[in-house]
């Protein structure tokens, strides 16, 4: 179990500025991955939470006062939300590990990634973005201004929990909306951690709601109600395709973040050693558990036998255990139940005839048994219309595919409903500038994989979603735009003549 003082216990739903226990008495055992036992029980909303809490952002919307709270007021909110963000950084990143099961390490990256969104947001704040018109007639004064779209419903998974919310809290706060969140059920410790704190660095009742439950008992509050202005959501394209259908009924805006099938291609003159690092960085980073994973390898037939023995050496040696054993270089998957899905994918893979090379089980270590581990696994001679190479198995599966000629690399890296991140790898620098410029999809990386910054956009081409997160469009995402024509000077148009 973390410890009271760990997870600041108590009621954890937040709602109109109190902390409280859902109104029909439910709760959720958090299960912690690695190890199968309870680490935490937590409220579970029904329904009618949801519906107080939309409530509550409204009411703090359109009658609170926070959409024309100065801009010096919200950047010092963000400012005192990444400090306390920074002096609890140990704390954040344990509870992380704990509930998604995560090495340290990478909890660590993600909390130092939450304080600098909060930070970069709370610059892009001050900046603004308004701009004035030049009409060509002085008693005109034309302004086309920012305003905050208005209550927002954030809802969030369970792979990067405290990063993706505060992608979506950092600007929302930023632009002067009011918002409700909802984190994955299945990881909702860090989440209610960083509520706690917003809450104690000042921010006014109603203009951050927490809900935690399923999208089954909830999601409808959120989504199909005319009282809630955007819904931004990261997950899944199948919860996507629902979420929008529901927003249409309401033409509420929608900002989809819904995963992808990242292709990773590599050309014969890249570095070999480097190449080999990347790909299987990308590809079993978080247990392949990443919307940006690299887990299509697209590879020169003159070097693939080479590359895939000395993918599948190192793939073999990642230590995987428990995220909170430093020797730990991976983790587990985040649930039994997802464990299920990528093990249906694996027998799918054999079924369809692909060379299982390393991995398809789960670890032998005993010490292991009860997390919901599994095994780095590259299946090669894939072939394009497979479903392990076209569907998102979110897990420690890398296909490998072949090819001979440039354009067919590039059919291969586009031969995607998705399109969230690429990576090409070359040392010929003409080619990558085609190749960056070519791919279709939202991120793409030349002789690097799976960086990125709070200052540049992402999202994703196609089926991976609409709309960007982070840079400047991630806070336009929560804006309004609006035109201002002030004349100064009102006369007589005399368009119509008046006898
Ligand atoms: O996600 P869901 P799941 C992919 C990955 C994974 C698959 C399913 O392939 O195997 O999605 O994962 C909430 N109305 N990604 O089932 O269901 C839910 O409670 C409103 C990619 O866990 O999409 C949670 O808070 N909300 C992804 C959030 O949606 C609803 C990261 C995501 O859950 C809802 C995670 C509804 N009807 C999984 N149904 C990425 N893009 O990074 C569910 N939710």
């Amino acid at each position: 179990m973390l410890s009271d003082d760990e997870l600041c216990c108590g009621p954890s739903l937040y709602i109109d500025g109190k902390w409280t226990n859902a109104l029909g008495g439910g709760t959720r055992d958090i299960v912690n991955p690695a190890d199968g036992t309870v680490i935490a029980t937590v409220d579970e909303a029904d329904r009618a939470d949801a519906v107080a809490a939309v409530a509550a952002a409204r009411a703090a919307f359109d009658t609170g006062g926070w959409p024309a709270t100065p801009v010096s007021e919200r950047v010092g909110l963000l400012l005192r939300i990444a400090d306390s963000l920074a002096a609890e950084r140990d704390r954040l990143a344990r509870i992380e590990t704990l509930d998604t099961g995560k090495t340290l390490r990478e909890s660590y990256i993600d909390v130092d990634d939450v304080i600098a969104v909060f930070r970069y947001y709370a610059h892009l704040a001050a900046t603004g973005a308004d701009r004035l018109v030049d009409i060509g007639d002085p008693a005109i004064v034309s302004r086309v201004v920012r305003e905050p779209v208005g209550v927002c419903a954030l809802i969030a998974p369970w792979n990067y929990p405290l990063l993706q919310m505060s992608w979506k809290i950092a600007p929302a706060l930023a632009a002067g909306c009011t918002m409700v969140a909802k984190p994955s059920e299945v990881t909702p410790l860090s989440t209610i951690a960083l509520v706690r704190l917003i809450d104690r660095a000042g921010v006014p009742p109603g203009v951050v709601n927490l809900i935690q439950s399923s999208g089954a008992r909830v999601g409808s509050a959120l989504t199909d109600t005319p009282d809630v202005d955007l819904i931004s959501f990261t997950g899944g394209a199948a919860t996507g395709e629902i979420i929008a259908g529901k927003a249409a009924r309401h033409i509420t805006r929608v900002a989809l973040e819904l995963g992808g099938k990242n292709p990773h291609i590599v050309f014969p003159d890249a570095d070999f050693d480097s190449a080999v690092d990347a790909v299987l960085t990308g590809a079993f980073l978080h247990s392949g558990q990443v919307c940006s994973a690299g887990t299509r390898l697209i590879v020169h037939e003159s070097i693939a036998d080479e590359f895939v023995a000395a993918l599948a050496g190192r793939a073999r040696a990642i230590r995987v255990g428990p995220g909170l054993d430093p020797a730990s270089e991976t983790g587990p998957l985040v649930s039994e139940a997802h464990r299920a899905k990528v093990e249906a994918y694996v027998a799918l893979g054999i079924a369809g005839g692909a060379r299982l090379v390393t991995g398809g089980a789960r670890p032998d270590d005993p010490a292991l048994r009860d997390g919901s581990f599994y095994l780095p696994t590259i299946f090669d001679h894939c072939h394009r219309l497979m479903r392990i190479v076209q569907e998102e198995t979110f897990g420690p599966i890398l296909t490998v595919e072949r090819f001979t000629t440039d354009d067919e690399a590039l059919m291969l890296g586009n031969d995607t409903a998705y399109g969230l991140a690429a990576g090409v790898r070359t040392a010929d620098l003409a080619r990558g500038e085609r190749f960056t410029r070519a791919l279709r999809h939202g991120t793409v990386w030349l002789n690097d994989f799976g960086y990125y910054t709070p200052a540049a956009e992402w999202g994703g081409f196609g089926r991976s979603g609409i709309g960007r997160e982070l840079g400047p469009s991630g806070l336009a995402e929560y804006q309004e735009t609006k035109h201002i024509w002030h004349n100064t000077a009102p006369a007589v148009g005399g368009w119509f003549t008046d006898n």
